[in-house]
């Protein structure tokens, strides 16, 4: 009998994917767990993305000369790890006919109907922040580029360790990172990483929106959610209009009972909230404020969408 031994050793490949639309913790954590897999032996395990990649993620790989993980867009029949998302809207296409074996995140578990063998998941800032403690507890020898990447996606998670999603770990991996990438002022990498995010006045309304964009369901409740991080959200003020009629131009094709745009400002720690559906007018009972001509929102103190826009929304439709 022929023995494959290549196959013994190595076993099925199994691909490592963020979700949909990936920000940059969702391509780092997928590229650093690969490179955790790997030191432990499981050279099986290969960090994809399933769909193209933002303009900071293209910018920090290159500044770093790494390689942006292979894109695949269906994952059908393939063995998956899901890194930085389990919920089942933002997996990669054709998660329905692979076979998910483990996931690796920070938010909330949302798996309805498969239940992978292996789940690990932390309250931390970023996922980034996880892939970086098991490596750092693994004694793995990480090199300098990669530090800075990881660094890089645990800054942009965290709004540079500001944002209130951020722990103890976070601020602790960081800092062991920087030390890693001799990064030693990570104030001034912060901004010339969010320097880089800041393209939105040369962006089209469609692409503002669609660049980092997050759908959920609210008990029935269809929510999508764009966020925007700006060093200068009144700059964007003269895109409102046009972002507000791409907003009503996107529920005429695809409604949804909610849309935002988050218009996050990283220095004012402020945000602009722009929305339209036919259930738009509850943000008004939710947050305890106007909306402005019918659309707009000004939130004082909130920069998460994770902890600080989404939960408020999905406390009010569990609870009616
Ligand atoms: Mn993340």
């Amino acid at each position: 009998m022929d023995i494959n031994t290549d196959n013994i050793l190595i076993g099925d490949t199994i691909y490592i994917s963020g979700h949909k639309k990936p920000d940059l913790d969702a391509v780092v954590s997928a590229y650093s767990y690969q490179i955790y897999r790997h030191a432990r032996g499981d050279f099986n395990y290969i960090a994809i993305r399933s769909d193209d990649v933002n303009a900071v993620t293209k910018w920090i790989f290159n500044h770093f000369k790494l390689d942006i993980p292979m894109l695949i867009r269906d994952v059908s029949g393939k063995k998956l790890v899901l890194v930085d998302h389990t919920d089942p809207v933002q997996r990669p296409d054709g998660w329905e006919r692979a076979e998910i074996i483990e996931v690796v995140d920070h938010h909330n578990l949302k798996l309805e109907t498969t239940v992978p063998p292996k789940i690990t998941i932390r309250p931390y800032g970023s996922t980034s922040t996880l892939v970086g403690q098991k490596l750092i507890q693994a004694n793995v020898k990480i090199q300098p580029n990669v530090a800075g990447l990881m660094l890089a996606a645990i800054i942009d998670d965290t709004l540079a360790l500001r944002s209130p999603i951020t722990t103890y770990v976070d601020r602790s991996i960081a800092g062991q990172l920087s030390a890693i990438a001799g990064i030693s002022d990570i104030s001034s990498f912060a901004r010339e990483l969010f320097d880089h995010k800041d393209i939105w006045l040369k962006l089209k309304a469609n692409q503002i929106i669609n660049t980092d964009i997050k759908e959920f369901d609210a008990n029935g409740t269809s929510v999508v959610i764009t966020q925007v991080e700006t060093m200068d959200n009144q700059k964007l003020s003269k895109k409102e209009p046009e972002l507000v009629l791409e907003l009503k131009k996107l529920n005429r094709t695809q409604p949804k009972d909610i849309r935002i745009v988050m218009l996050t400002d990283l220095l004012r720690n402020d945000c602009i909230i722009l929305a339209d559906g036919n259930k738009a007018q509850d943000l008004e009972k939710i947050f305890g404020t106007q909306l402005e001509k019918g659309n707009r929102m000004y939130l004082p103190g909130v920069l998460s969408r994770k902890k600080q826009v989404l939960p408020p929304i999905l406390d009010y439709y569990t609870k009616i």
